[in-house]
């Protein structure tokens, strides 16, 4: 029996040292430890011995077993490791001082000239409000001084949803009574003047041209406090201008109706993309209706809470509402308006805050 695994021994080593993959391994380990395997042969050898040798050939055999067995292991861990190092090898390779390739989103135009402004605003203490997108007839209009059947309903016709009294706010003047009832104890109790923006998506029923979208976006401004006059709204217009734009604007203040101002302005600015000659943007004007604005009427600072009927005139204060889309067009020299609500990234990709 000695002899024979000593036979055995040389051969398993002879073959372990042609094996370079788990397949020939596998195979090695079949020809000695399956149930046909030459480990078997031996057990069956054992059988037959007298029993006197039996006790000594079954100790070497299991021996011999153990010795293999811990070879096929050592082996298995040494063809792992190999594969290993050769798939790492094999990979790809990477330079990773190399720019990265993968495309990254942008900020809309709008989002851009919104947060700019924000920031314009909010240096110059002004809070920053968000207002809902669907109101009711109350906010958009009436609590504005525009009752139901006023003509001037009919400039901004809307879209209504199939829930009673609910709309679409077609401006972001829907939200000056929330922000008055707001702030107004703040402004009463302890004489902190209401000064608040509020950016938000407007909704229209509008015939579409280059300049005309039936969703855009303003950008809302009121500021309330004694003594408030025209001065203050013209300042204000002019600094934020200013900085927007990085350069003199030409501006002009028409008269403008609306019933929630008196007295109302149109501030329109000479066209950037034109220089005032006349373009498809400007409708061939030389001049984009950018910013109605005034002073704030009795009856809104009344609903808001703000006066009293005994004395209305005890606050004063302006209101303001930017054209968001049509700034962008301007900021950008973008001629169609468009191209904000396409979702060409093409196109809106391109924009970069300063
Ligand atoms: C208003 O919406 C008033 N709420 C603004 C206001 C606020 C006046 C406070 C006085 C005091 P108007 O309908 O003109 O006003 O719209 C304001 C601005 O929104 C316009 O100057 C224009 O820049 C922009 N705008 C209006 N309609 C559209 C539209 N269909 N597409 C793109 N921009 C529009």
């Amino acid at each position: 029996m000695k002899d024979r695994i000593k036979e055995l021994k040389e051969k398993f080593s002879a073959q372990l040292g042609t094996v370079y993959d788990q397949k020939s391994l596998e195979e090695l380990r079949l020809a000695f430890l399956s149930k046909k395997g030459h480990v078997s042969a031996l057990m069956s050898e054992l059988a037959k011995l007298p029993g006197d040798q039996k006790k000594e050939a079954g100790a070497l055999i299991n021996s011999f077993k153990q010795e293999i067995s811990a070879h096929f292991d050592e082996k298995m861990e040494q063809i792992r490791k190999a594969e290993e190092e050769r798939l790492i090898n094999s990979a790809e390779s990477y330079d990773e001082s190399l720019p990265e390739e993968r495309a990254r989103g942008s900020y809309h135009p709008i989002t851009l000239v919104q947060r700019e402004l924000e920031d314009i605003f909010g240096s110059m203490g002004f809070d920053v409000e968000d207002y809902s997108e669907i109101v009711d007839d109350y906010h958009c209009f009436e609590a504005l001084n525009i009752p139901p059947y006023h003509p001037a309903r009919d400039m901004q016709d809307t879209y209504y949803l199939s829930t009673p009294n609910q709309l679409l706010k077609s401006h972001t003047s829907a939200a000056q009574n929330s922000i008055m009832h707001k702030y107004g104890p703040l402004l009463k109790e302890k004489g902190r003047p209401i000064r608040a923006v509020f950016p938000g998506r407007c909704f229209r029923n509008e015939d579409i041209d280059a300049c005309h979208e039936n969703t855009f976006f303003q950008m809302e401004g009121i500021m309330i406090d004694k003594n408030i006059s025209i001065s203050n709204l013209i300042y204000f217009m002019k600094t934020m201008l200013s900085e927007v734009f990085e350069r003199d604007v030409t501006v002009r203040l028409r008269p403008g109706f609306f019933p929630f101002v008196e007295p109302g302005f149109e501030l329109d600015i000479q066209c950037l993309i034109c220089g005032g000659k006349g373009c498809s943007s400007c409708k061939d004007s030389g001049w984009l209706e950018l910013c109605p604005c005034g002073m704030i009427h009795p009856n809104v600072l009344k609903y808001g809470g703000i006066n009293s009927e005994e004395d209305p005139y005890e606050y004063t204060g302006f209101a303001f509402g930017l054209g968001l889309t049509r700034l962008a067009m301007m900021k950008y020299g973008v001629k169609d308006i468009r191209t904000f609500n396409e979702g060409d990234l093409n196109a809106l990709s391109q924009f970069v805050s300063k």
